[in-house]
């Protein structure tokens, strides 16, 4: 986190994970489920062209459930295999093994046919930070783990986590740069809290944040807040009609619309109103 991206940075980081790319069987593509496109970086397709690839969606706990569904297919549809997790406490982490030998299940076989035997599968984590990439290698890796260090033939410094007799693990995900060019996706992820939200201004993520809850989680916004009319009423009028209703008014009465944007930020980030899905599927342009 709190990484400050400067070209530089992106060129190492693309240039380190070309490297290791070249080492793995496949490549492991960690997504925050809530905004499975915005945190995804295109590099990834490009430099694990020729590799087999699972999309972990993460987070499943935060999103809607519905909108993972459809995300999930989606990026099957794209030739991927897909797996929902919530890294925190373990659900799905199961159909990972399941996954790596199904997307390498070409390459067992041309080992077998070689009398190979006993090889490992090889993969590496990557994903821009906080999509949980520490969480799903801790959780995958569990405590039976055994750093399995430098091997005749492996590069030198680079470090394999044995996960299970068939399944090494790089232990240093590959981390990636968010996408900045895109204001949407900027707005996406400072809401998540992948990027720096004074990057941004926070009324601006209020504003998304209101206007996403009350066009797609309308019921689950108004249990918390209750406000007439809302179709009808614009942002700023909303904003400040719930700052009313939390009390935070400045001196002279004024309703502190700034606090109250951090305030529904936090709400949202520490899941107050419920499973939300960010990335909409059908109103964003997928490129
Ligand atoms: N609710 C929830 N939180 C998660 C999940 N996975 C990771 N996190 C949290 O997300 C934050 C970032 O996770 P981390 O593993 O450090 O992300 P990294 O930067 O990609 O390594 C931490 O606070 C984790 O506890 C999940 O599946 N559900
Ligand atoms: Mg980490």
């Amino acid at each position: 986190m709190n990484i400050q991206w400067y070209p530089g940075h992106m060129t190492k980081a693309k240039r380190m994970m070309e490297e290791n790319v070249k080492l793995v069987d496949v490549v492991i593509e960690m997504l925050d489920a809530r905004v499975p496109l915005s945190s995804r970086n295109p590099e990834v397709l490009k430099i694990a062209k020729n590799k087999p690839r699972i999309v972990i969606l993460n987070k499943i706990d935060l999103a809607d459930e519905e909108m993972t569904r459809r995300w999930a297919k989606f990026l099957k549809d794209e030739g991927a295999a897909v797996v929902l997790v919530n890294a925190r406490d373990g659900k799905g982490m199961n159909n990972v093994m399941t996954a790596a030998k199904e997307v390498c299940k070409e390459k067992i076989q041309r080992n077998l046919a070689r009398g190979i035997i006993n090889k490992p599968i090889r993969a590496m984590v990557v994903g821009i930070p906080n999509v949980g990439k520490s969480t799903f290698i801790n959780k995958l890796v569990g405590k039976a783990s055994a750093k399995t260090g430098n091997k005749p033939g492996v590069t030198k410094g680079k470090q394999w986590i044995k996960v299970k007799k068939d399944f090494e693990l790089l232990d240093t995900p590959g981390l990636l740069w968010p996408r900045f060019e895109d204001q949407r996706v900027g707005i996406a992820l400072a809401l998540i809290g992948s990027i720096k939200e004074e990057l941004l201004d926070r009324r601006e993520l209020a504003f998304k944040m209101i206007d996403l809850m009350r066009t797609h989680y309308k019921a689950q916004f108004l249990q918390k807040y209750k406000v007439e009319d809302i179709e009808n009423k614009d942002l700023m009028e909303i904003l400040e009609e719930i700052t009313r209703q939390r009390h935070l008014v400045k001196t002279g009465n004024e309703p502190d619309t700034d606090r109250m944007s951090i305030v529904l930020l936090d709400e949202f980030r520490n899941g107050k109103y419920g499973k939300i899905t960010i990335d909409i599927f059908d109103e964003i342009e997928v490129n």
